[in-house]
């Protein structure tokens, strides 16, 4: 018999059908024991004799045979696709038989404390609201392929092994290379924009590694950038432009697609207007001041406090959970940023904030070769150091710009988690790689 999934259990009322899955919740009640089997699609109900249903408990997977019958109407569960029927099993086949669990998995929600979720990571990710996490990420990620896609744009993969730091900072992962040594991508940058020399339009899904020596809720060591990057641009503003497209590209896919997941966290894609305000640094700074009296209007960047700030305000006034933040200082930024030329002082550059937190950066790029090697020597880097980025300059490269978007920032965002390591499948940080380090041996 071949199987059925327990969603497609409706379209088989009255069948004989084989079930396989996971034991989800056992309840006993009496002469009669129901199962609630999960599978890759949902759960269904299985009412089994208590002889059936042996010493069965949560997580065995079981091969289940039986009949699809109709649930009386007081029984329908409207929130289950199978919720209008349940399967009387005549056969059952323990294949793989669960350990004692060492929590409670059957509730709708797990109710425990993050470091229990990441210690049983690969118990915890069995549970269907920790799932709908990743089948969310999952959409939005695909759904940043197809939006670029759909305007021309070549998916590439991005070295990981690097030779040198573009982004500068010493938030970096350094390590031997046989007799020399190497970095771990903290962006793609170099090459998504080198790229723009041969391809015009490029994006990648890749991770990015930064050693971050804090431990926040918004910092991973190990995170997923979606990256973009286009030539030929008239002005920043395009760039702006496109990630809108894309971002509102990645809303309209999620209302499509994850309607019962967003449900389960009480999440809605958030509110923005026919076209997302952008507010330059220095103003937004001082729309902060005047709003809370904290002085920020020097600092060089957003503090997290000001970036809630920020978003209040937009949502307030104009409609929008979601800005962008503009002209952050050209010193402050990475070498390849493109100063504006009526305040040098000031970049190109622009940062998405969503709810509160940043979603993104990006912006316009240098591309005349003789400022770009100015720049790198100011910024106190070597030149052979980016000497593939800069032979695609010298060989013509044209005015380019891009972006990228952290994934797992715009799903905590989106689904209101509380710490970013519940939307990474494996979190890395200071205290973890899968396990505790300090429970490791030395
Ligand atoms: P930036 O450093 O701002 O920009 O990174 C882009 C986006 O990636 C996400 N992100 C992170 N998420 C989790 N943990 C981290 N440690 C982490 N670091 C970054 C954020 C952030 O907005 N090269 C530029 C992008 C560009 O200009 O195109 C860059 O890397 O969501």
């Amino acid at each position: 018999m071949t199987r059925t999934l327990a969603s497609q259990t409706p379209e088989k009322m009255g069948e004989q059908v084989l079930l396989k899955g996971w034991v989800h919740v056992r309840r006993d009640h009496g002469k009669i024991v129901f199962i609630d089997l999960r599978d890759r699609s949902g759960l269904v109900q299985i009412v089994l004799t208590p002889k059936l249903a042996g010493h069965l408990h949560a997580e065995d997977v079981v091969y289940i045979t039986g009949q699809v019958v109709a649930r009386p109407d007081q029984l329908v569960n409207p929130k289950l696709a199978s919720g209008t029927v349940e399967v009387r099993a005549d056969r059952v086949e323990l294949v793989s038989k669960a350990a004692k669990l060492p929590f409670d998995m059957g509730g709708v929600d797990l109710n425990l404390e993050l470091p229990t979720l990441l210690d049983y990571r690969s118990l915890v990710l069995r549970h269907p609201k920790v799932q709908a996490i990743f089948k969310v990420q999952a959409v939005l990620i695909n759904a940043f392929r197809e939006a670029l896609l759909s305007q021309d744009f070549l998916e590439f993969q991005a070295p990981v092994i690097i030779p040198a730091i573009p982004e500068g900072g010493a938030e970096v992962f350094k390590f031997p290379y046989f007799k020399s040594q190497a970095y771990l991508s903290q962006s793609p940058q170099l090459y998504k924009s080198l790229l723009v020399g041969a391809f015009e339009r490029v994006f990648s899904v890749n991770k990015i590694f930064r050693a971050e020596p804090s431990v926040t809720t918004r910092h991973l060591t190990e995170a997923t950038s979606l990256d973009a990057e286009l030539g030929f641009i008239d002005s920043w503003t395009e760039v702006q432009d496109l990630e809108e497209y894309v971002v509102k590209y990645i809303f309209a896919r999620l209302s499509d697609k994850c309607a019962a997941e967003l449900a389960l966290f009480h999440a809605t894609i958030p509110q923005v207007p026919a076209k997302i305000p952008v507010i330059k640094l220095r103003d937004a700074q001082e729309i902060i001041f005047q709003r809370t009296g904290r002085d920020c209007r020097r600092e060089k960047d957003l503090a997290p406090e000001d970036e809630r700030e920020i978003c209040l305000y937009t949502t307030e006034k104009l409609g929008s959970e979601l800005v962008f933040i503009s002209h952050f200082l050209t010193a402050k930024k990475p070498f390849y940023v493109y100063p504006d030329p009526e305040n040098s002082e000031y970049a190109y550059s622009v940062d998405l904030l969503g709810r509160g937190v940043e979603w993104s950066s990006g912006g316009q790029r240098l591309h005349d070769y003789a400022t770009i090697l100015e720049h790198v020597k100011t910024w106190g880097l070597q030149p052979e150091d980016v000497e593939l980025y800069l032979q695609s300059f010298r060989y013509g490269v044209p005015p380019l710009g891009g972006f990228a978007l952290g994934a797992e920032r715009m799903t905590m965002n989106i689904l209101g988690l509380k710490n970013i390591r519940e939307a990474s499948l494996f979190p890395r940080d200071l205290e973890r790689v899968d396990v505790r380090l300090s429970s490791l041996k030395k």
